[in-house]
C-alpha cells in the first residue's frame, strides 16, 4: 500500500508537529527569547519566581514519566498493513477478513514480559506479540505472545504468577529473569505451568529477532459468519524469515554489548526497506468438534497440534514504517483483548474472560483516565459517536444538548445499529450452570502436551532445554523448591527429569511420566524456513586485503540481502592491495561477534598479522565458533581461525568443523561466496563438534 493511501497514517499526520525552521515558543505559543538562562536578580543572583518559562519547562519535565506497564513494560512498535489472500466469509463476517481488496493499517508492539522498561532485549522470556488492526469497523486487537500456550488456566491467578516471576520484593533482584526462587516455587506448586515452562526453557524464549518468531493469539476465539454460525478459531502469525533463536551464552553477552539488540534489529530492517512479513494463519474447528479432543479447547495451557488441525494461511502483515516518536506511539498504545469487530467473539476460556477486565483497567492507571482511546495512536479510523463525556484530557468537543440515550431532543442520536448494518451482537451461546468457584475436570491434565513438546524436539533442542533448566534451577537457593520442580518434570518425561536432576544435584522420580499425546514436528524450530536474507556478517580485514575479492563479496552479500559490516583493528581507513581505502564500520573494540550471524576473514599476510596482533580478533572468531555460526576464511586469514581453534590448517588430514569454510587461495571466487551464503541460511551449525 502506498503510504499516502494509508488512512491511519493520514489521520496521524494531523498530529505530527515538525519543529524544523520554527520559532521556539512556550506551550502557550509565546515566542521565547532565551532558553539558556533562568530569570535572575543579576547574573549571580537568585532565580525569580515570575520566570514562567522556567516553571513551565521544569514542570513538564518533572511530569514526563508515566507508570510503565505492569507486565510487558519493555516493548518496541512499528506500523504496517494487513492484506488478505482469500476471503474468510465462510467463517466470519469481519470485513477485514472477507474483502481481499482492503488493506488494513495496523500497529504492532513486540515486548518482553518480566523486565522493566530499561531492561535488556535478549533475556529468557516470553515475547509479547500485540497487533492493533485499524479496521473500517473499529479497532481489532490481537494481543498474543510468541508461544501458543500460557502459564495458568484461570485469570484469577495472574497476579500471583506475575508476583512470582517479577524481581523478589526485598531487594528487587533479579531483573528480567525467571532464574530465582519465587518463580520456580510457583512452577513447583502450580503444575498447570508445566507445558508453558517447556516453551520458556526452549530457544523460543531467545528469539534471534522479532522478525524470526511466530505469534499466537493463544486462546480459542470464535468466528461468526453472516448467517450467525460460529466456528472456533486459533490465530497464528508465521514469519517469512523462519523461526530462529540465539544461544543462551550469546544472549547473556548481547545483553551487555547491545541491550537494544532486538529493537535495533527491527528498526534497521524497516529503515533498510527489509520490511518484516508475517503470514496470518487460522486453525478452524466446527462447533460440533468442541469435545473431539483429549484436551479441552477452552484450556489456554493446550495447543491444537498443527498436524491435527492444519493452519490455513489467509493473509500477510507487512511492517513498513518505524515510529516517529517512541513515547507518543509505542508507549501510549493501549491494547485490549476486548477490542473486537463483528464476526469475532470470545469463548468461555477462563483466562480470556479475566483478561477482558484487566486490559481496560490497566490503561486507566497508565494513561491517566478514560479518554485514552482519543490518543492518536489509539484512535480508530472508524467514526466514534456515543454519549460518553468528560474525564481527564478529553479532546473531543461534542456540541449539542444531549449526552444520553434514549432522548427525544436530538432524534435519539447517536443511533443504535442493527447487526445487519454492522452493529455488534454478542454470540448467543446457550450457557447454564451453578455459580461455582471451580475448574472443569477437563483442565486437569497438565503433562501430556508438555511431554509432546519434549518428544517433538530435536536432540540439540532437548539439550538446550536441559541446560536452561539447569541454569535456572542452579540459581535457586531453596533445595526443596529445586526438588519439587524435578518431581513435577518427572511427570513430563523421565529422561528430562533425570538430566535436570543430574545437573542440579536432585533426585528424579521414576515411572510417573505422562505419555505424549502425539508428536508434533511443527513444534521444532528445526522444521522452519531457512534463508540468509537480512542476516548480518562481520567482514574482518587488514591492510593489503584483496580489493577485488572484497568488492565481489559485498556485491554477492547484497544480492542475497545479507548485510555486512567491515571490521578492522581500528576505525582508520584500511588500504587494499591496489591502494583502495575502505572505511571500517566497526573496530575490534566496538564490534562483538555476538552481534553477527557469520564471520568472513579476508586474506593477505599483512592484514592477518595486523588482526592477529590484537588478541580480540581470535576471541571474536572463537566466540562465533562456539555459537555455531558460519565462519569463512581466505588465504592468510585462515591463521585467525587456527589461532582461535576454529579450524584445522588448510590441507590438514582432519575434517574441518561443519559450517567452517576455508580456501588456501588468496582470492575467493563466486562459488565460495555462494557456499558461504548457503551456510548462513542454515542459521546455526548445531552439529558442530569442537576441535
Ligand atoms: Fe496480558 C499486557 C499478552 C494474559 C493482563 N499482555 C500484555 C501485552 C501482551 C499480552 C502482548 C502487551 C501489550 C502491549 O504491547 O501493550 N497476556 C498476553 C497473553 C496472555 C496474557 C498472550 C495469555 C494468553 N494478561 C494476561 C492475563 C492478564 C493480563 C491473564 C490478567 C488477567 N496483560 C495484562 C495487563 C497488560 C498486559 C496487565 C499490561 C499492560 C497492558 O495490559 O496494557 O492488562
Amino acid at each position: 500500500m502506498n503510504e499516502k493511501d494509508n488512512i491511519k497514517q493520514k489521520q496521524l499526520d494531523a498530529y505530527r508537529v515538525i519543529d524544523n525552521g520554527e520559532a521556539l515558543t512556550t506551550n502557550q505559543g509565546l515566542r521565547v527569547e532565551d532558553d539558556e538562562h533562568s530569570l535572575k536578580v543579576g547574573p549571580r543572583g537568585p532565580t525569580i519566581m515570575e520566570d514562567f518559562h522556567f516553571r513551565e519547562k521544569m514542570t513538564h519535565f518533572d511530569h514526563e514519566r508515566i507508570p510503565e506497564r505492569v507486565v510487558h513494560a519493555r516493548g518496541f512498535g512499528a506500523h504496517g498493513e494487513f492484506e488478505l489472500y482469500e476471503s474468510l466469509a465462510k467463517y466470519t463476517k469481519a470485513k477485514f477478513l472477507t474483502d481481499t481488496s482492503v488493506r488494513t493499517p495496523l500497529f504492532v508492539r513486540f515486548s518482553t514480559v518480566a523486565g522493566s522498561r530499561g531492561s535488556s532485549d535478549t533475556v529468557r522470556d516470553v515475547r509479547g506479540f500485540a497487533v492493533k488492526f485499524y479496521t473500517e469497523e473499529g479497532n481489532y486487537d490481537l494481543v498474543g505472545n510468541n508461544m501458543p500456550v500460557f502459564f495458568i488456566q484461570d485469570a484469577v491467578k495472574f497476579p500471583d504468577f506475575i508476583h512470582a516471576v517479577k524481581p523478589e520484593p526485598p531487594n528487587e533482584i533479579p531483573q528480567a529473569s525467571s532464574a530465582h526462587d519465587t518463580f520456580w516455587d510457583f512452577v513447583g506448586t502450580n503444575t498447570e505451568t508445566a507445558h508453558m515452562i517447556m516453551w520458556v526453557m526452549s530457544g523460543r524464549a531467545l528469539p534471534r529477532s522479532f522478525r524470526m518468531m511466530e505469534g499466537f493469539g493463544v486462546h480459542t476465539f470464535r468466528f461468526i459468519n453472516e448467517q450467525g454460525k460460529s466456528h472456533f478459531v486459533k490465530f497464528h502469525w508465521k514469519p517469512k524469515l523462519g523461526v530462529h533463536s540465539l544461544v543462551w551464552d550469546e544472549t547473556q553477552k548481547v545483553a551487555g554489548k547491545d541491550p537494544d539488540f532486538n529493537r535495533r534489529d527491527l528498526w534497521n530492517a524497516i529503515e533498510q526497506g527489509n520490511y518484516p512479513e508475517f503470514e496470518l494463519g487460522v486453525q478452524i474447528l466446527k462447533e460440533e468438534d468442541e469435545f473431539s479432543f483429549d484436551f479441552d479447547i477452552l484450556d489456554a495451557t493446550k495447543l491444537w497440534p498443527e498436524e491435527m488441525v492444519p493452519v490455513q494461511i489467509v493473509g500477510k502483515m507487512t511492517l513498513n514504517r518505524n515510529t516517529d516518536n517512541f513515547f507518543a506511539e509505542t508507549e501510549q498504545v493501549a491494547f485490549h483483548v476486548g477490542h473486537l469487530v463483528p464476526g469475532i467473539d470470545f469463548t468461555n476460556d477462563p483466562l480470556l474472560q479475566g483478561r477482558l477486565f484487566s486490559y481496560s483497567d490497566t490503561q486507566l492507571l497508565r494513561l491517566g483516565g478514560p479518554n485514552f482511546a482519543e490518543i492518536p495512536i489509539n484512535r480508530p479510523i472508524a467514526p466514534v459517536h456515543n454519549n460518553q463525556r468528560d474525564g481527564m484530557h478529553r479532546m473531543t468537543i461534542n456540541p449539542g444538548q444531549t449526552s444520553y440515550h434514549k432522548n427525544s431532543l436530538a432524534n435519539n442520536d447517536p443511533a443504535q445499529v442493527p447487526p445487519n448494518e454492522g452493529g455488534y451482537r454478542h454470540y448467543e451461546e446457550k450457557v447454564e450452570g451453578r455459580k461455582i468457584k471451580a475448574r472443569s475436570n477437563s483442565f486437569d491434565d497438565h503433562f501430556s502436551q508438555a511431554s509432546m513438546f519434549w518428544h517433538s524436539m530435536s536432540p540439540i533442542e532437548q539439550s538446550q532445554i536441559v541446560d536452561a533448566f539447569r541454569f535456572e534451577l542452579g540459581k535457586v537457593m531453596s533445595k526443596q523448591v529445586k526438588q519439587r520442580v524435578v518431581d513435577v518434570f518427572s511427570q513430563v518425561a523421565e529422561e528430562l527429569a533425570e538430566r535436570i536432576a543430574e545437573g542440579i544435584g536432585a533426585t528424579p522420580t521414576k515411572g510417573v511420566a505422562a505419555a505424549p499425546t502425539a508428536i508434533s514436528p511443527a513444534l521444532s524450530m528445526m522444521t522452519k524456513t531457512k534463508t540468509a536474507a537480512t542476516r548480518k556478517v562481520a567482514v574482518m580485514l587488514g591492510t593489503g586485503y584483496n580489493t577485488a575479492e572484497v568488492q565481489a563479496l559485498l556485491k554477492a552479500l547484497t544480492a542475497a540481502k545479507v548485510t555486512a559490516d567491515i571490521v578492522a583493528k581500528t576505525h582508520a581507513p584500511v588500504s587494499g592491495n591496489d591502494g583502495t581505502l575502505i572505511e571500517p564500520q566497526q573496530s575490534l573494540l566496538t564490534a562483538a561477534s555476538v552481534l553477527y550471524d557469520a564471520v568472513y576473514v579476508c586474506g593477505g599476510k599483512q592484514g592477518a598479522d595486523e588482526l592477529l596482533s590484537d588478541v580480540a580478533s581470535a576471541g571474536f572468531v572463537r566466540e562465533a565458533f562456539q555459537h555455531y555460526k558460519t565462519i569463512a576464511a581466505v588465504g592468510d586469514g585462515v591463521r585467525l581461525l587456527t589461532a582461535a581453534d576454529a579450524a584445522h590448517a588448510v590441507g590438514s588430514d582432519e575434517a574441518q568443523p561443519i559450517g567452517v569454510l576455508l580456501t588456501g587461495q588468496e582470492n575467493a571466487d563466486a562459488a565460495f561466496f555462494t557456499s558461504f551464503i548457503e551456510a548462513i541460511a542454515q542459521h546455526r551449525h548445531w552439529d558442530r563438534i569442537p576441535l
